[in-house]
């Protein structure tokens, strides 16, 4: 068995937030536990279509996406998120929302110049072209997490060394 939780992955685009939390998953089910993956470019497809990138749809996209959290860990999930999630009194709220020791605040951590010169799809060029306003560290603020669960950087250590982290400390917390 497990006591429910919620990891939620907080970072740039590009830093990783969604191969993390896949091989956080995969490993999670490999021990037998029951979890649900929240992730924020795909939930803009459906539960949060009618949101795009204004400061005031990003506040309402990350309430959400934390009640969807709390429903879920009701539920007895270990709950993973990755939602860019830029401002912290929005993550405040959504940890006031958990019991102390379920809610686990996960910097995936990455220089700027890192994430753009991944640029998996394109949009750091496209935002630095000025073809995509309100980009995440471009021209729409990240603000880091002060006190983070965990700091995870990207730079430094493999999605397989990152997602192992998490999982230790999960274990250490007595979450599984
Ligand atoms: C940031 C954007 C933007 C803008 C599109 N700013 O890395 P991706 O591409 O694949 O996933 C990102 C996703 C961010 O959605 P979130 O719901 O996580 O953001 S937030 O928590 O701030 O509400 C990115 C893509 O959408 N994307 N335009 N302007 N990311």
């Amino acid at each position: 068995g497990h006591r429910p939780a919620v990891v939620w992955l907080t970072g740039l685009s590009g830093a990783g937030k969604s191969t993390v939390a896949d091989r956080l998953e995969q490993r999670l089910h490999a021990r037998g536990l029951h979890t649900y993956l929240l992730d924020g470019d795909l939930l803009r497809g459906g539960l949060n279509r009618d949101l795009g990138f204004a400061a005031a749809d990003r506040v309402e996209n990350i309430r959400r996406v934390g009640e969807v959290a709390r429903l879920m860990a009701d539920a007895g999930l270990i709950v993973i998120v990755a939602l860019i999630s830029p401002f912290r009194a929005d993550r405040q709220a959504v940890r006031e929302r958990f019991a102390p020791g379920e809610f686990f605040e996960v910097h995936v951590d990455v220089p700027l110049e890192v994430a753009e010169q991944r640029d998996p799809k394109g949009l750091y060029r496209k935002a630095r072209a000025g073809l995509l306003k309100d980009f995440t560290g471009i021209d729409s603020p990240y603000e880091p997490p002060v006190e983070p669960e965990l700091l995870l950087r990207t730079a430094a250590v493999t999605p397989d060394q990152a997602a192992d982290a998490v999982l230790e400390r999960l274990r250490e917390a007595g979450i599984f």
